[in-house]
């Protein structure tokens, strides 16, 4: 399948036919947003089943069933994904959704609501990496070719979502207040309670110690990548091949490092420099 059949072009940035058309992008746009509802808000790549997983949880205070009865994808759909109209009805309040829409797209009910937002952004190192591997096993996706030539397509925002650079800068200046929250994907690995009391505090669930372990345990990469309802394994082998790579696939900090030669680190942090300019001083990790 060529490019052109694989994706679909919305304001610049490329889509995947297979789970978005023009009619979810409408269904999107005029999504309205209630004052409950929380979205995580990702860079492809960054850690948003993990986070699909554990927002439905933090906010029912740790009840199992769905997890185990629910696909994710149904517990916490995509705004911009053909599932959202058919399951939409069945959310129950607060809703839980996920996004990978640049600040910029984001529905004008979301702007004049009190909707909360979780930005989750990781070492954009590791998102290639993931990303280069993702691309293999996705049927729907184009073939990656070589990691380097994958890396340029990147650097050139000729990927999912368009450059990475511009979808942290869309979301690191709103006006959004204490109604958004930054965390890390390497800050939820280093210590899940700890990231999990955060977004408790921050979503006003106070959730008991107890109801955070639990989750933590559940929302494990061991138990998330065992869990036929989180680990994608009810899809068809023709859209996610587990035979070429897993999409739990290693859940780790910096195994870029086993990617990168020095030739594309140079190039890879000279063009996020530029990119970012002063940004790169704020980052949580270093770009070297
Ligand atoms: S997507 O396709 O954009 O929705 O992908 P996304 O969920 O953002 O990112 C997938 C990567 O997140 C890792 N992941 C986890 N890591 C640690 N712990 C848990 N629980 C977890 N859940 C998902 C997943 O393994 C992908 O990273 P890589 O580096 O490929 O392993």
């Amino acid at each position: 399948m060529s490019s052109k059949e694989m994706y679909l072009l919305h304001h610049g940035l490329k889509l995947p036919k297979e789970t978005h058309d023009l009619e979810s992008l409408k269904f999107a746009q005029e999504f309205t947003f209630k004052n409950e509802d929380v979205v995580a808000v990702t860079y492809p790549k960054s850690g948003t089943i993990w986070m699909q997983e554990i927002l439905p949880l933090v906010l029912n205070g740790g009840d199992l069933t769905l997890i185990h009865t629910v696909p994710n994808w149904d517990r916490a759909p995509w705004l911009e994904e053909k599932r959202l109209a058919e399951v939409v009805d069945q959310l129950k309040s607060p809703r839980a959704l996920v996004s990978h829409f640049p600040y910029h797209l984001m529905p004008p009910s979301f702007h004049t609501s009190k909707a909360k937002v979780i930005y989750v952004m990781r070492n954009p190192k590791d998102i290639i990496v993931s990303s280069y591997y993702f691309h293999q096993m996705a049927g729907f996706l184009e073939d990656p070719g070589t990691f380097d030539e994958f890396m340029d397509k990147f650097l050139e925002g000729r990927v999912l979502f368009g450059k990475w650079t511009d979808h942290v800068k869309s979301w690191r200046h709103t006006e959004l207040g204490d109604r958004i929250m930054y965390i890390t994907y390497e800050e939820m690995c280093q210590d899940l309670p700890a990231a999990l009391r955060r977004i408790s505090e921050f979503l006003g669930r106070h959730l008991s110690e107890e109801s955070i372990q639990k989750i933590a345990e559940h929302c494990s990469f061991k138990n998330m990548k065992a869990n036929n309802m989180s680990n994608f394994s009810l899809v068809p082998k023709k859209y996610m091949d587990p035979d070429k790579s897993s999409f739990f696939r290693k859940g780790v900090v910096g195994d870029w490092k086993n990617h990168f030669s020095s030739e594309s680190l140079a190039k890879f942090t000279s063009v996020l420099r530029k990119e970012l300019g002063s940004e790169s001083v704020s980052l949580p990790w270093s770009l070297d």
